[in-house]
């Protein structure tokens, strides 16, 4: 049967890819064309997106997939959530859209949260509140730099923003909005009390749509640039986690709970309803959006992250150690001489984390790890255990029994970590995939250009992907 090729532009913590997805009919490869580095830069002070070069990396993707690959049909662009740019009225990018491990939400949080308490933020859009949270950053905004909010048109989540500078159609995505604390939980619209009570402007919210909306074909102008023929532009499941999750192969959805490993470990499980609950509160989860309109309930908590800084650290300080090394010094352990909490404030932050991490321990009155076997080892054994938790919450706050758990994402070739997740839980993990937002992002593509039956996708995943499952041992 005829090939259907589609570009997937996935950007992560550290870098960018363009993945071209080739599928013909039974199965789907996935191969990386182009590799950048997204590092976040910091000017005067604060910390901002690098969108123009990105922009211009992943052109430079798309010409070399079209060279070697010939006609492609499509192309999506998925990204972390909560962060934005605003363009003007003449469609003009204003400023560089800062990051969200930016600290200027801090000067402002007293005054959001005294117009908007945090336990009513959650009742009204099933988002656990959180400083990076999308409302949380506007407010700041417009409190501080008003002339620039004045002069805004649109405000455009980041995969909004790309596929408007690839398409000229700006539009607000579903999935993306669903990370920012802005829509109403019960509508799924801007939530009007919300907007309100914060005098944020509803007009400066492009129009919404959902995950799997072909938004129109590639300006001609790009196309002329680059050389290549017409592509269609899809708005896609663009939240990358929603991706992730739209990629999972569920054999009994009803018992099984996802975890996405990434520089986050996103664990929660897919529910029919928001649950917005005095108890889902405390325990910190939130609700966001799936593709097809199921909702995620889910708890973010920092993952890969602590070993990524570590990493980070010791190649920074001349004594570099691969991830796999790292995995190995971690196994010459039986166990971590202590465990952390990986979502206390101290370790949010970029840098120094060998050392945070010894404060914490400190702290707690804990033994500090001082080798980097115990350092790792540290990091591994705190979020499995962090992950046991939150599985027994979800039981609890759902009143559901969860058999299985889907492990996705990059941080799953860390097999230590999946054996120490199927320990700590008790519960039967399967792995995979490893690729799971690029190839979400392109089976919601497929979908939307009518190639693939969603329903479907689980099967191709199974068929296209080697899933390793661990079952808990001693
Ligand atoms: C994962 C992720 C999480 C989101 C966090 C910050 O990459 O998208 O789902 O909560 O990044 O945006």
């Amino acid at each position: 049967s005829e090939m259907v090729k589609l570009l997937a532009v996935d950007l992560g913590a550290s870098s960018g890819r363009v993945m071209l997805g080739a599928y013909d009919g039974e199965r789907i490869s996935v191969e990386e064309i182009h590799r950048f580095a997204n590092i976040p830069v910091k000017a005067s002070g604060h910390l901002y997106w690098d969108v123009l070069r990105l922009f211009h990396e992943m052109k430079h993707g798309i010409r070399q997939a079209f060279r070697e690959h010939g006609e492609l049909l499509s192309l999506s662009v998925d990204t972390w959530g909560v962060d934005y740019g605003f363009i003007d009225r003449q469609g003009q990018l204003l400023s560089a859209p800062h990051h969200y491990r930016d600290q200027r939400m801090t000067a402002h949080r007293f005054r959001l949260e005294e117009l908007l308490p945090p336990r009513e933020q959650f009742k009204l859009t099933g988002n656990q509140p959180d400083l990076i949270n999308t409302v949380y950053q506007l407010y700041a905004d417009l409190q501080d730099r008003p002339e620039l909010t004045a002069a805004a048109d649109k405000l455009l989540m980041t995969p909004d923003l790309f596929h408007y500078l690839f398409s000229g159609v700006a539009a607000a995505e579903n999935t993306i909005w669903s990370t920012g604390g802005l829509l109403d939980a019960v509508t799924g619209e801007p939530s009007a009390e919300l907007f309100k009570r914060l005098d944020l402007p509803l007009s400066l919210i492009p129009p919404r749509v959902s995950a799997g909306t072909v938004l129109g074909t590639m300006l001609p102008d790009i196309q002329e640039e680059l050389g290549i023929g017409p592509i269609q532009v899809i708005a896609g499941a663009s939240h990358d986690t929603a991706s992730a999750i739209a990629s999972i192969p569920y054999t009994e959805k009803n018992t099984a709970a996802f975890i996405s490993c990434g520089t986050w470990s996103l664990v929660g499980m897919e529910t029919a309803e928001p649950v917005i609950t005095d108890q889902s509160y405390s325990y910190g989860f939130t609700n966001e959006s799936c593709c097809g309109g199921t909702n995620r309930l889910l708890k973010n908590l920092t993952g890969l992250w602590l070993l990524q800084e570590t990493h980070r650290e010791w190649a920074e300080a001349g004594e570099p150690v691969t991830y796999s090394e790292m995995v190995r010094l971690a196994e010459t352990l039986d166990a971590a001489p202590a465990i952390i909490d990986p979502n206390d404030p101290l370790f949010s932050t970029p840098g120094a984390m060998t050392g945070r991490i010894g404060e914490y321990c400190r702290r707690t009155q804990q033994p500090v790890p001082l080798t980097k076997a115990a350092i790792i080892r540290t990091i591994l054994d705190s979020l499995a255990q962090a992950y046991s938790r939150t599985i027994t919450e979800l039981e609890t706050v759902t009143g559901r029994r969860i058999k299985t758990i889907h492990m996705v994402g990059g941080g799953i070739q860390n097999e230590l970590l999946c054996q120490l997740t199927a320990n700590a839980t008790g519960r039967e993990i399967v792995a995979g995939p490893v690729e799971a937002s690029a190839l979400g992002n392109m089976i919601v593509q497929l979908a939307a250009l009518g190639k693939l039956n969603p329903a479907r996708a689980g099967e191709l995943v199974s068929r296209s992907c080697t899933l390793a499952t661990y079952s808990p041992m001693g």
